[in-house]
């Protein structure tokens, strides 16, 4: 099902705002080699986020420029590259009609909890950066290219931990005798994931106003780094944050684990979030990508019989729905993850602690958590689990390039209770 090479398939023009980041790249390549015409759109203010702080990726990444073409060399296919801000309407309209999508991928935003919570001026960045940007890219939809299809990286903190079960995206609620199907309720944990929760607003009011056709994929956090395209050569490799700003949960571990730093658990360690692989990022893209191709405005894709996602052609969203997905394939709570990464590491020979450190964040630090994660899966995803082979080959990978980790960027960097980082190379 997650073949592109299908009739229809082949020369669908994807556009990636934000092909340049860490879950961009690595999807921009797995769609490229099979077959859809990319074009990168990206304002490179991730790497300038990194020069600002002080911070590097644990992989030396080439520029946008040298990876792009090491890619032509190594693959045979072209992609496009518009270097720009998709907030600025001029630049993002132009290069918006220049390359004529069939579907955009939107994961252009500022997309660190930590980050959005240094200050103020952060924190407005966030919000204006990322709402911004997606109203330009309804905009661009219902003027430039109305059956243009919007795949949109949302997250499942939207949803926060409420105590009862988390749908995919919606709940019927019974009230006073009435009954209703409504967006489920919200509760971000940062500046940065209220941006989400604002977008997954706008783009709800947008499919209903002017049917824009919308998959919002309300993606848990990510974890590791190597995907088929980006290990194919060093100049294509991915990003890997480990650092307290943008760093994640279990590529945190990792990195720490390869180091003899204690793992960080904030707090009590309950906290429990999605998790999923990257190489099931690229997929579940494809699959949101292509699962659009049910909404019937869409006309010119067809899907090959023999496609799984036949059960969902066969099962059309009407026209004007904004679609969501859950996008995870395992809940994990930190001290579990913590307790993995441990035992593998110790398995491995490495001397491995734990420590629990005052949480920085204001959460939950135990509580129910049970989201659904079904309908990528009906669509026919197979998951890569978090087995001790995953987590073995991560740490492999940690170890590889542990002579470039800076120990003073892992302690955690930003509370949300005060104003400032405490990154050692900022004044923030
Ligand atoms: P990233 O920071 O590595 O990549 C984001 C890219 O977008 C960067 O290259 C950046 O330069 C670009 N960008 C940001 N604002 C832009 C703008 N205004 N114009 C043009 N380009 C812009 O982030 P990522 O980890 O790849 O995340 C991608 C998306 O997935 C984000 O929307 C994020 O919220 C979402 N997401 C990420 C994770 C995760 O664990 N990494 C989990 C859930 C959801
Ligand atoms: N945590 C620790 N120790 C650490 C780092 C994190 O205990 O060293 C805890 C955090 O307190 C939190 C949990 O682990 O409870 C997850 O934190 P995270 O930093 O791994 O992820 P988060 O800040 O939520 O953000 C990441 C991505 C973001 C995406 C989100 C998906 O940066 O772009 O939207 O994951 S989700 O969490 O489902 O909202």
């Amino acid at each position: 099902c997650l073949r592109a090479e299908g009739a229809g398939f082949t020369n669908r023009k994807e556009s990636y705002a934000g092909g340049d980041g860490y879950c961009g790249w690595a999807t921009a390549l797995h769609l490229s080699a099979r077959g859809y015409r990319v074009c990168i759109v990206d304002n490179l203010c991730r790497r300038q986020f990194d020069l600002q702080l002080g911070l590097d990726t644990l992989t030396p990444i080439a520029s946008i420029h040298d990876r792009i073409r090491r890619w032509g060399e190594v693959s045979g296919k072209h992609i496009e590259l518009a270097v720009g801000d998709i907030c600025d309407w001029v630049f993002f309209s132009e290069a918006f009609t220049s390359f004529n999508p069939d579907a955009v991928v939107h994961f252009g935003e500022q997309r660190s909890a930590p980050y959005s919570m240094i200050d103020r001026q952060r924190a407005v960045f966030t919000q204006t950066n990322n709402v911004v940007g997606t109203i330009n890219v309804l905009f661009a939809i219902k003027e430039l290219k109305p059956d243009c299809h919007l795949v949109k990286l949302g997250t499942m903190g939207e949803y926060g931990t409420p105590n009862i079960d988390i749908e995919e995206g919606y709940i019927t609620i019974n009230h006073n005798g009435r009954s209703d199907t409504l967006p489920y309720p919200k509760q971000g944990g940062s500046f940065y994931h209220l941006s989400k929760v604002h977008d997954s607003h706008n783009i709800h009011f947008a499919a209903k106003a002017w049917k824009v056709a919308a998959t919002d994929l309300n993606q848990g956090v990510v974890y590791g780094v190597r995907t088929e395209e980006t290990a194919a050569d060093p100049l294509l490799i991915n990003r890997y944050d480990y650092d307290g700003i943008f760093g994640t949960a279990l590529n945190r571990f990792v990195v720490q684990a390869a180091v003899g730093h204690p793992l960080t658990v904030y707090g009590k360690g309950g906290q429990t979030r999605g998790y999923l692989d990257i190489r099931d990022t690229v997929r579940c893209i494809q699959v949101g990508a292509l699962a659009l191709a049910q909404v019937p405005s869409s006309g010119t894709v067809q899907c090959p019989p023999s496609c799984a996602l036949q059960i969902a052609i066969d099962n059309p969203a009407s026209c004007g729905e904004m679609r969501v997905f859950n996008q995870f394939t395992e809940m994990w709570s930190v001290n579990q993850l913590a307790d993995i990464v441990s035992k593998e590491g110790k398995r491995m020979g490495l001397e491995v602690q734990v420590t629990n450190v005052p949480n920085p964040r204001v959460e939950l630090e135990e509580h129910y958590y049970n989201a659904k994660n079904t309908k990528l899966q009906d669509l026919g995803l197979q998951p890569h689990l978090l087995q001790e082979s995953m987590v073995d080959s991560l740490l492999e990978f940690a170890i590889q390039y542990k002579s470039r980790v800076r120990h003073e960027l892992i302690k955690p960097a930003v509370d949300w209770r005060k104003t400032g980082s405490k990154v050692a190379t900022s004044s923030a």
